[in-house]
């Protein structure tokens, strides 16, 4: 059997490399063959452990977690590095992540290359640092860094790490060479464990917890985090890494943590399209028509990524204020220190006006960011048909519209896809790519390839009114207001939904997109067939009144000026119960769960239904949208999962009690709910077969 760990002599220092790719998981075999490589430490002075590949150890194996443990432990295996009686030295390049921290950390001394990061994303996984980095960290650093690193999960550089006394040494040139080096003026061991407890923080401690409460909210893990962290300055190590080891547990069987790591997997399968297998093009200059908020944001994305973008709007002043406030993002991003001036610079030169479409000649991929009007894409597509290289691929940027129709106006169709990104388009990481029935397989390895150059996160969708993510939304909206006409207040509807977890409710969501972008959009729509107009008969009021949300300081709610603050609104109140009377409907007392159930499992029935007929390949991609670009809780894995989390026999027992009910006709149960609810399935698990 091969093992992925071999050692070899250098003198008197002993090499121990491991080599298992892609990211030097710490597996079963990792760790047992690092446990064996110890033994044979000899007469060596000292031992240094490094890695092969892109990285150090990016942690432990997550697709060993949920089975039966397997010794040696993690834990096992830093204590035999601890144990090891001559000094180990960690020689650390790329990534060291989580348990690959905690590893180094039950090295004595720790070598950084100078690009190498380190860092606690557990947390992002539901846990926290399991083999001893609660622990051994504050002993090195004290206790608001490791606090800091444990909670925000976010990796710190080489500099930083040494200034919190997690790495020794930085080598600028080849690191295995310069850890050798360093072990051989080593002549003593110094293990993390025997350093003295850290000093208690009270400030850290309730700087990190108001993190978790507010930024993390929901989340069990960084509190338990902090309380490990807590731990380590009055316990002795052993009895800390005890307690460690008893919240661990805690939260590694639980279902925050089944959530997150079905998140974790669901976004990297997302980038993988059964059957295909083209290759991608090339991007190398990217070209964007419109200068609104989301083209000058799609333009920063690719810009943020090093690639160089041509902009284009039809209406001069309007490329002139697109480019000023893409200026101005930067320099505020500079001026709050998210960048250096130099990087500021660079972005904003990467990004060049053209004066028509022929500044387009050069690019390999074009994406129209126009006015969301069939006859407007359809004009764009066809001077992009003139413009562009034959092989330059096309892809618009419509939330709602038919790509198909798009793709059919010009003469390759299949150089045509749909890249539709979520607002702020710099920002927000979700991607839906949508495929079309003519688009390559090379347009859409190209779009998926792309996706993951910027750090977006693709997920790929066919062709219907709204894709994936505002397909479902529609569902999640009209429940909504109808729970209002039925009697709840929009404030009581915010609530229930952003104590289950979303960002903000619906209606303050709808007033801070604009009330008047959903009027629109019905207007192509045919009312109670495409959707039920008296969930909308409020909104459709108060945009006829120019209450268009947050933008005209009234919608569902007021806003005073300059405040982004809903305030209710009696006049609101008095106009849903007048509207309710005319419809024939007695208001009544609607309580949070009601709220909650009739949103989220509207979107669940939806997001079944648009999974059966094959517009999402798979229901963890559902997830990946809702995670990324709706703001659902990560730590409940999406609206598939959390059904499943449910049990899919009581998400159907309720569904069909809605179906029965006054808006029956919106809840006809999801074919592939039904059926799986009767196999046992899972709508999570599900891909198209
Ligand atoms: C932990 O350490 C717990 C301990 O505290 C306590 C234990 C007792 N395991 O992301 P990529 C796979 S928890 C297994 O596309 P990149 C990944 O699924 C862990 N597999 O690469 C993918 O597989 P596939 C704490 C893993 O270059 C492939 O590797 N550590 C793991 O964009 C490539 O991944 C973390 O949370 C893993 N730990 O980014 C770090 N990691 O090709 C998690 C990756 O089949 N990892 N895979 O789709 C990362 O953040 C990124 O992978 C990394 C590289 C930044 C390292």
């Amino acid at each position: 059997m091969t093992t992925p760990v071999s050692s070899r002599r250098e003198g008197d220092i002993l090499i121990i490399t491991v080599d298992n790719p892609p990211v030097n998981a710490l597996s079963h075999a990792v760790r047992s063959g690092v446990c064996d490589a110890l033994k044979d430490v000899g007469d060596a002075k000292a031992v240094v452990l490094n890695c092969a590949g892109r990285t150090w150890f990016a942690g432990a194996d997550i697709t060993e977690f949920g089975k039966p443990p397997m010794s040696p432990s993690l834990p096992d295996m830093i204590a035999a590095l601890e144990d090891c009686p001559v000094p180990v030295i960690a020689a650390i390049h790329g990534t060291a992540l989580g348990g690959g921290m905690e590893t180094a950390l039950g090295c004595d001394f720790r070598v950084f290359n100078a690009k190498a990061k380190c860092g606690f994303p557990e947390v992002d996984l539901g846990i926290f640092p399991g083999a001893g980095g609660t622990q051994r960290t504050p002993r090195l650093s004290g206790l608001g860094p490791a606090m800091e690193m444990c909670v925000t999960g976010k990796p710190i550089g080489a500099t930083e790490a040494a200034k919190f006394g997690l790495a020794d040494s930085i080598a600028t040139e080849d690191v295995l060479a310069s850890a050798i080096e360093f072990a051989k003026s080593i002549h003593e061991k110094r293990r993390v464990r025997d350093l003295p407890n850290p000093e208690a923080d009270e400030k850290a401690s309730e700087t990190w917890r108001k993190f978790a409460a507010t930024r993390r909210r929901g989340e069990a893990a960084p509190l338990k985090a902090i309380e490990a962290v807590e731990a380590s300055v009055t316990l002795d190590i052993d009895p800390g890494l005890e307690k460690e080891r008893d919240l661990f547990m805690g939260l590694i069987t639980g279902q925050q943590s089944a959530a997150m790591r079905h998140l974790f997997f669901a976004e990297r399968m997302a980038a993988k399209v059964d059957g295909l297998d083209a290759s991608p093009q090339k991007v190398t200059q990217v070209g964007v028509v419109g200068a609104g908020t989301m083209g000058g944001g799609i333009a920063m994305a690719f810009a943020n990524a090093g690639v160089p973008v041509t902009i284009f709007d039809a209406n001069v002043e309007a490329l002139k204020s697109g480019l000023a406030r893409i200026a101005k993002l930067y320099a505020d991003s500079a001026a709050k220190g998210r960048m250096s001036e130099a990087e500021r610079d660079a972005r904003i030169a990467r990004i060049s006006p053209a004066g028509g479409y022929d500044g387009f000649a050069g690019c390999d991929l074009v994406i129209e960011a126009v006015f969301e009007r069939m006859d407007v894409k359809k004009a764009v597509f066809a001077e992009l048909e003139k413009a562009c290289r034959a092989d330059a691929i096309l892809a618009t940027n419509t939330s709602y519209l038919d790509v198909d129709a798009i793709a059919a106006s010009i003469g390759d169709p299949s150089r045509v896809l749909g890249m539709h990104f979520f607002s702020p388009a710099n920002v927000m990481r979700l991607l839906e790519i949508v495929r079309g029935a003519k688009t390559s397989g090379e347009a859409l390895a190209t779009a998926l390839a792309v996706s993951k150059a910027i750090k977006k996160v693709g997920v790929v969708s066919g062709v219907c009114h709204g894709f994936i993510g505002n397909r479902m939304l529609k569902g999640y909206g009209r429940e909504a207001g109808l729970l209002m006409m039925e009697g709840a207040a929009p404030e009581a509807i915010d609530q229930a939904l952003y104590d289950f977890g979303m960002p903000m409710g619906p209606m303050a969501m709808g007033d801070m997109a604009g009330l008047d972008i959903g009027y629109d959009n019905r207007k192509s729509l045919v009312a109670g067939e495409d959707y039920e107009p008296l969930a909308s008969a409020l909104q459709d009021r108060l945009v006829e009144m120019g209450r268009k949300g947050q933008k005209t300081g009234a919608g569902v709610y007021l806003y005073e000026r300059g405040s982004r603050t809903p305030v209710p609104d009696t006049q609101v109140t008095a106009m849903t119960e007048a509207l309710a009377k005319e419809h024939g409907i007695t208001r009544r007392e609607i309580g949070a769960d009601e709220i909650v159930e009739r949103c989220i499992l509207a979107l669940v029935n939806e997001g079944a239904m648009l999974l059966g007929e094959g517009i999402a390949q798979r229901g963890s991609d559902i997830d990946v949208v809702y995670a990324n670009g709706y703001g659902f809780p990560r730590w409940r894995g999406g609206p598939m999962f959390h059904a499943d989390s449910l049990g899919l026999e009581h998400v159907l027992q309720r569904v069909r009690a809605y179906a029965a009910g006054p808006h029956g006709k919106w809840w006809t149960p999801a074919p592939l709910l039904a059926q799986l609810a009767s196999e046992g399935g899972r709508l999570s698990a599900w891909s198209k077969p």
